[in-house]
């Protein structure tokens, strides 16, 4: 066996994965690498570190090295020939950043072959730590990014997000004020998915054109930085030395970085022309795992969810994220982010299945079944008013509201809501009304975006692909299909939690062997094969299901305004 390997990484808050892929995009080897169970010396729960009292969350860069040296070791061990691996490419959770020192390039260049990551590259950093997306610090920057053009909107308009917590640039803002020092001694700023390739390369990589939307200071259509919000982030230090820090953007996302750092040749037998492909965020990255058209979906059912479409279409808005496609120059990536989606279920799962005696506690199947008995919106004929809620155990992105549970039914004739203390039969009803809800609030948000399929249809998806723990649970697919329609049905993505892994190394299979201006959807199209890697679980699209669902989304729509209404005012 000699045909090129490509690797794929997936460096994620509580692990590091990395596949092995052949041209031919067979999944050869998987290593993974989790923080709470496999690292040493890191005070970590959960892969983060939290300080509960300023609401930061962050992460040891230490631990990612360390992390980096037992996932190569471990792909050693699997007999792989290192000689084979022509190319490699990395997915990085969003927003994160690593705050490199003046001697980080040195350093980098000149690493021992004896030694591991983990011992050498203390001197590289000027901050030990990464913030993570999941970090709350940022209010008062957040507020001063939505100013700083004029409002939110204008923002939205500009970098494809309004001001997030998460985001980069209102972290650098903070770093900046809270640590000066440090941020004086700052040679260079990457993101999590441009940290993957600059160690592969043994110097500072581009930050990718995709993930680089993610930090609110980016202009997705200018594709330039925005030299007031610049401005606003670099404070006294100006703007000059920030663009120094943050560095060129390349436009195209298959570029090739470089050849890997001599320190992984001699160490573990990479092949010195092996290609260092840009790194992309993880969910830029997702959306690689498969050819996604135009029209098509991916909805992700993890502790949180995301709903992610690939469209030439530029619509940003307060409500939701875009960002520049990291494969195809003339598209973008919308996506929606919840807080509230695996983690609400449980909860109304939990609440099922204690109406149970003797019945192991975490079991779908009494959820399953409350869920498929239960009519859609619970009415219990047509006369009946719609039955809606909203279950936020965490507060939640979009719609902006604080923790809590809300019930409503709606009389669809009139239009109007009534406020109800809880579902009609808790807590059975509550399991078919919190997936529509889920659903719903996507339906809500991405309907601007979709076209007809043809065939006279309304306008949906054409496919929705599901990946994550989620994804499993049939019920809730055929649910999803009913809410959100899907021309051709709704369909599993059979690598499931390892997608953006998979998308990295379809990316370096990409960057490495296309033809001068060949696609990414051309060339993994031409490889992928259906059958190998999806299946259909569900249908999509029912005549009459899916308009009824259309009244709802009314009834919906004025729930979530009446909530944000009333919790504006607090
Ligand atoms: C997206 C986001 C998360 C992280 C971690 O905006 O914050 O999805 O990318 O997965």
């Amino acid at each position: 066996m000699s045909d090129p390997v490509y690797l794929g990484f997936d460096l994620s808050t509580q692990q590091l994965k990395c596949l092995a892929i052949t041209s031919n995009l067979k999944v050869l080897h998987e290593v993974k690498w989790d923080f709470d169970a496999d690292s040493t010396g890191f005070n970590v729960k959960k892969g983060v570190i939290t300080n509960v009292e300023d609401g930061e969350v962050f992460t040891p860069v230490a631990m990612w090295l360390q992390a980096l040296d037992g996932v190569l070791d471990g792909l050693k061990s699997t007999g792989l020939d290192f000689s084979r691996i022509k190319g490699l490419s990395g997915a990085g959770m969003q927003h994160g950043s690593v705050f490199w020192s003046k001697d980080a390039e040195r350093i980098l260049a000149d690493l021992d072959p004896l030694k591991p990551l983990e011992n050498q590259l203390h001197g590289a950093l000027s901050h030990p730590h990464s913030p993570n997306w999941q970090d709350m610090s940022t209010q008062k920057e957040c507020d001063e990014f939505d100013r700083y053009l004029g409002d939110e909107e204008t923002l939205a308009q500009t970098t494809g997000s309004k001001a997030h917590h998460r985001f980069t640039g209102p972290q650098i803002l903070r770093f900046q004020r809270k640590h000066p020092d440090k941020y004086k001694h700052t040679a260079r700023i990457s993101l999590v998915s441009s940290w993957i390739p600059s160690i592969f390369l043994g110097k500072f990589a581009p930050i990718d054109i995709s993930d680089v939307c993610g930090m609110n200071l980016w202009d997705i259509l200018q594709k330039n930085w925005n030299e007031k919000l610049l401005e606003l982030c670099a404070g006294d230090f100006g703007v000059e030395e920030l663009k120094q820090k943050l560095g060129d953007v390349p436009e195209d996302g298959g570029a090739t970085l470089g050849s890997i750092a001599k320190y992984f040749v001699t160490r573990f037998g990479f092949p010195p022309d092996c290609k260092v492909i840009a790194g992309t965020g993880d969910n830029p990255a997702t959306i690689l795992a498969l050819p996604l058209l135009p029209n098509d979906a991916i909805v992700s059912l993890g502790t949180s969810s995301t709903f992610l479409m690939s469209t030439p279409q530029y619509k940003p808005s307060p409500a939701y994220h875009f960002f520049g496609s990291p494969a195809t120059q003339s598209h973008f990536m919308f996506m929606l982010c919840y807080k509230n989606g695996g983690l609400a279920r449980e909860r109304v799962r939990d609440a099922i299945n204690n109406t149970h005696s003797m019945t192991d506690a975490a079991t779908w199947e009494h959820f399953d079944r409350a869920l498929l008995e239960t009519p859609p919106l619970a009415q219990t004929g047509p006369q009946d008013t719609m039955k809606l809620g909203i279950y936020f155990h965490l507060p939640e992105i979009v719609p902006h509201l604080p923790a809590g549970e809300w019930h409503y039914e709606y009389e669809q004739q009139l239009g109007t809501l009534i406020r109800t203390k809880s579902a009609t039969n808790p807590p059975n009803d509550d399991a078919r009304i919190i997936v529509e809800s889920q659903f719903l609030s996507m339906r809500l948000r991405s309907q601007s975006l979709l076209q007809s399929p043809g065939s006279g249809l309304p306008p949906q998806p054409r496919r929705i692909y599901l990946v994550g723990g989620g994804s499993r649970n049939k019920a809730i697919a055929k649910v999803c299909g009913e809410v959100l329609g899907g021309s051709e049905g709704i369909f599993k993505l059979d690598v499931g939690a390892n997608a953006c892994a998979l998308g990295a190394a379809h990316k370096a299979v990409w960057g490495v062997e296309r033809k001068s201006d060949q696609s990414f959807e051309d060339l993994i199209g031409q490889r992928w094969s259906p059958d190998a890697f999806i299946k259909k679980i569900a249908d999509g699209y029912q005549k009459g299901t899916y308009e009824k669902y259309g009244e709802a989304l009314k009834g919906y729509g004025q729930m979530e305004q009446e909530l944000l209404k009333e919790y504006a005012r607090e």
